[in-house]
């Protein structure tokens, strides 16, 4: 049986604990790939991954290899496939009797563990390895990760699947459609507030979805604010942030990027720019992306961007420029 190692941070968590099995039992990896898992928290925590270990035992998965528990990432990165870096240290928590409100002390605080993070991936991890940074600022978290990793042979996304989920879910909702008749949407710029769903290029059966739904008011006001402000809903409702949908939309990145991108289809995660869509070089940021036969993400080139989607993907650029400036001694 082939086998793809597997590092999950920030384990123990509620995501984590939704993404586990999914990412065990086959569903992911295919059923004749054995998924060895190292699981990584902080020390203060560490323990209950034990917990987690035995449930994945118990549930009998053939596709189950070896489930390894860490406190280090050094220890923990070694031969690493994919790496999903679900961890991070939330807003509104205490730390050396200050609570973290501000924006830019939780970029610091991050930071520093994404400084390490990188560091430990970028030397210990496999040279074709795939990372996707789920902890928030997702994007600016990947790009701290990215820099310290310094190594160009393996690929840091941000999470924006979510997003483009969410975004899915609200058309299929307007217009009576399943889900599977919505294609290529993209999610541009940060996993954020500020992030522009782009209906124009998305389709629906072949056609321009913006036109499928000939009503430039629902899209400009319910959609986008329904879309925009999903995460902070599910809050509101349930006490607690995504943690099933946001897992699935992990597992939905990991499946999109090891197999060939259908020709009908791409899908949306936040990559390094290379000065596409005239985004500045040096951001992590959403793109509509394709993945070729030999496992290499690119971004799709020359969609029409309309002058209001500019403005929109304006903001967003520049809510991640801003960002990179409150980090950037970390760069
Ligand atoms: P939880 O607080 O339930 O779990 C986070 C876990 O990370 C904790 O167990 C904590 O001990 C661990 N952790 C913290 N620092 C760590 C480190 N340095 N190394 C390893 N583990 C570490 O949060 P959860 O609901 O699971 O959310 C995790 C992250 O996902 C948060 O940052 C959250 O904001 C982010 N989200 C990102 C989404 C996206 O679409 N990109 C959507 C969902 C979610 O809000």
């Amino acid at each position: 049986m082939k086998e793809v190692n597997v590092l999950v941070t920030g384990a123990a968590g509620q995501i984590g604990y939704a993404l586990l099995t999914r990412l065990a039992s086959g569903e992911t990896f295919g059923q004749d790939v054995k998924v060895n898992l190292n699981l990584v928290e902080v020390p203060q925590v560490v323990s209950r991954l034990e917990g987690s270990r035995m449930e994945l035992e118990d549930c009998g998965f053939n596709t189950l290899g070896t489930v390894k528990n860490f406190s280090d990432m050094n220890e923990a990165s070694g031969d690493i496939d994919w790496a999903l870096l679900v961890g991070s240290i939330p807003r509104g928590i205490t730390i050396n009797g200050k609570k973290i409100e501000e924006r830019a002390d939780l970029l610091k605080i991050n930071g520093g563990i994404f400084t390490e993070q990188g560091k430990a991936l970028g030397e210990n991890a496999k040279a074709d390895a795939k990372i996707l940074v789920v902890g928030n600022p997702a994007n600016t978290n990947a790009l701290i990760g990215c820099t310290h990793g310094n190594n160009e042979s393996q690929t840091w996304m941000a999470m924006t699947a979510l997003d483009a989920n969410r975004a899915k879910a609200q058309v299929a909702n307007k217009c009576n459609l399943d889900i599977s008749d919505i294609k290529k949407m993209t999610i541009w710029g940060n996993h954020s507030p500020t992030m522009y769903p782009d209906l124009d290029n998305a389709e629906i059966k072949g056609e321009s979805a913006s036109g499928w739904i000939n009503d430039q008011n629902w899209i400009e006001s319910d959609f986008l604010r329904i879309v925009q402000q999903r995460g902070k809903a599910i809050i509101d409702a349930r006490g607690a942030s995504s943690a099933t949908s946001a897992a699935n939309a992990a597992i939905d990145t990991v499946k999109a990027t090891i197999k060939e991108t259908p020709e009908d289809d791409w899908f949306s995660a936040a990559v390094l720019s290379d000065g596409s869509y005239n985004v500045p070089e040096g951001l992590i940021f959403g793109f509509p992306l394709k993945v070729d036969t030999n496992g290499k993400v690119s971004i799709v080139k020359d969609l029409p961007i309309s002058d209001y989607a500019q403005e929109k993907i304006d903001l967003t650029t520049q809510e991640l420029l801003d960002e990179k400036n409150d980090i950037k001694d970390l760069l």
